[in-house]
């Protein structure tokens, strides 16, 4: 038994609360994997895939209404409603334990309470955070395995060193949606989750450990945790140059972090290194400059339009050692996915576990689909083609560059870079996506996701642009801050940039640009490259692509600023004054 009064206590009141039929701790071993993915093929919770095809890999599906984050039930629980702050769902702590409490009551009665100790980031390193989860489901187990550092050294490092640790108790209890809470209490450094079983609600080191719980203690510790992919760049010298970048979903974060530089660059003799797809701890070093680490152990990343040409590295990581969950289950024990390699299967057993052909139509004659859109993969990171060797080192990797993105058909150049920090963190503050034509809803409508954190921000957003301010005070230098958009459109509503691979010209620029290589034009909204000063090498691309890419429409951004005063609003007095201040000063950059 091991010697931590707090784990064994807090274990003891769960215990009595979930009444599960048994407690098993974790070791993490290959051992252990195997025995709970034998246990859960008997039930069903998982079904073993083709081992000669797709070795070590596994099947899950979740129930029908629990397939993606659920924001609407996720809460920061805070004595003082303005630390949850205007963009958050608030609830008092007591108010969400007993809510909750109320829902954990018996809910492991026949079940078994997994004891799961996780590191995020390497294990005993200085700037980790332990937790433990409690949870009644071998889905989670497993994936934890993967994402998180998991089992027997966690376990020993409480023993030796009798940190304290991030409470997270997870229960499915019935996976009912009218009885299901996400809840966050940043005080108590703890997390409860009950009701789900898909994974941004239920592997808790991830959003709700890494980021929620990560930026309320960033903000006490004096560090920042994002929602950013970290990549190295190695140019022609050997030299590598790494970046951390911010996009909301569905912008390819995933693709992004590990892509195959094109032919035209590669023959220079660029290579790109993977350090992380979705979380960056980034805090200052002796160096007076920004670190950053990955917290996470593997990607949990959206299977639909992952291929073989959008993303090699990806499709190789996932032949072994996965689980997928909610694609389509085929014949022969192996999985495809909406826009997923190979001719489209002739039949198989979809996501609702439902047999499915092609074409096949529901009753408001839509396609019933293979894969959920949200369907997933869970793969050790260490199985990236182009992962770094720096995953285990426990200082991360200097930061050249922070990138923003979003989705702006029409608004924002394909790159510029802003002034200097505190016009960086402005850029951050207002960056968002917008709907195409490919999209439900009011075209050209903007969502506001500042840094692309605000369902992941663990305390007031207004307080978090503060801390973000205030990091760039202590930094010598901080580095630059960039914007891109991959998907600008012409008149007719093509894309005028390809995307995927190509992105990595773009990169060369930033780059550059922070090496002081290049000279960049000044524009009211920052630095623009010039147009020339993006290789193009063996992309077959109109020039004037590249004009339409670069172009800033005065009357547009005025109406951006318009929109920006509006979303400022939400803030009242929490937003700092220096925001204000940038917004103005945009105002008259622009006339
Ligand atoms: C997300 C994810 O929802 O990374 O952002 O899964
Ligand atoms: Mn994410």
């Amino acid at each position: 038994m091991i010697k931590h009064k707090e784990l064994q206590r807090w274990i003891k009141e769960c215990a009595e609360l979930c009444k599960p039929d048994r407690i098993v701790w974790c070791d993490g071993s290959e051992v252990e994997k195997i025995r709970l993915e034998k246990e859960s093929f008997k039930t069903g919770e998982l079904i073993e895939l083709n081992q000669k095809k797709l070795p070590g890999c596994v099947y899950h599906r979740t129930s029908a209404n629990d397939v993606a984050r659920t924001e609407h039930l996720t809460y920061i629980c805070t004595p003082n409603k303005r630390n949850a702050g205007p963009t958050n769902n608030w609830l008092p702590p007591q108010e969400g334990y007993r809510r909750a409490g109320e829902i954990f009551k018996n809910s492991m009665r026949g079940r078994t309470m997994y004891v799961i100790p996780f590191s995020m980031g390497p294990v005993g390193s200085p700037f980790s955070k332990v937790g433990v989860e409690l949870s009644d489901s071998i889905y989670v187990v497993l994936n934890m395995k993967i994402m998180t550092r998991m089992g027997k050294p966690v376990l020993d490092y409480l023993e030796k060193t009798q940190a304290t640790f991030t409470k997270c108790l997870h229960s499915k209890a019935d996976l009912d949606v009218n009885r299901r809470l996400i809840l966050h209490f940043p005080e108590d450094n703890a997390i409860w989750s009950v009701g789900s079983g898909y994974g941004g609600n239920v592997l808790l080191g991830k959003k709700c450990l890494s980021l929620r719980i990560g930026s309320y203690l960033g903000e006490k510790e004096g560090w920042l945790a994002e929602h950013m992919l970290i990549m190295g760049i190695e140019d022609p010298s050997g030299r590598v140059s790494y970046i951390a970048a911010a996009f909301p979903s569905a912008c390819g974060k995933t693709n992004l972090a590990m892509l195959l530089p094109p032919e035209g660059l590669k023959r220079k003799g660029y290579r790109i290194w993977t350090v992380g797809d979705d979380i960056a701890w980034m805090r200052i070093d002796t160096d007076g400059k920004l670190w950053a680490v990955n917290p996470e152990y593997g990607l949990f990343g959206v299977a639909p339009g992952t291929n073989s040409k959008t993303n090699p590295n990806l499709m190789t990581a996932i032949s072994k050692n996965t689980i997928y969950t909610n694609v389509l289950l085929k014949k022969d024990k192996t999985v495809w996915w909406e826009g997923g390699d190979g001719t489209i299967p002739k039949d198989g057993v979809n996501w609702q576990g439902k047999a499915w052909k092609p074409g096949q139509l529901d009753d408001n004659r839509e396609p019933i689909l293979a894969a959920h859109p949200n369907s997933r993969f869970t793969v050790p990171i260490t199985q990236v083609p182009s992962v770094t060797n720096r995953i285990d080192h426990h200082h991360g990797v200097p930061i050249s560059a922070i990138i923003f993105g979003g989705r702006r058909a029409r608004l924002a150049p394909l790159v510029y870079e802003s002034f200097n920090w505190q016009h960086g963190v402005f850029v951050g503050a207002t960056m968002a996506s917008e709907r195409t034509a490919a999209q439900v809803g009011k075209q050209g409508e903007v969502r506001r996701d500042p840094m692309a954190m605000l369902p992941f921000c663990g305390y007031n957003m207004g307080d978090y642009f503060k801390h973000w301010l205030a990091m760039g005070k202590t930094m010598t230098p901080p580095p630059k801050i960039f914007n891109v958009n991959w998907f600008r459109r012409d008149d007719d509503g093509n894309f005028l940039w390809p995307g995927f691979g190509e992105n990595l010209r773009v990169l060369e620029w930033i780059i550059s640009r922070c090496k002081n290589e290049i000279e960049g034009v000044e524009t009211p909204i920052g630095y623009l490259p010039h147009e020339n000063d993006i290789d193009l090498t063996g992309l077959r691309m109109p020039r004037e692509n590249m004009k339409k890419l670069l172009t800033i429409n005065n009357k547009d951004w005025k109406q951006e600023a318009a929109s920006i005063s509006e979303f400022f609003k939400t803030f009242g007095n929490d937003l700092p004054k220096e925001m204000s201040h940038e917004l103005k000063a945009l105002e008259k950059r622009l006339g």
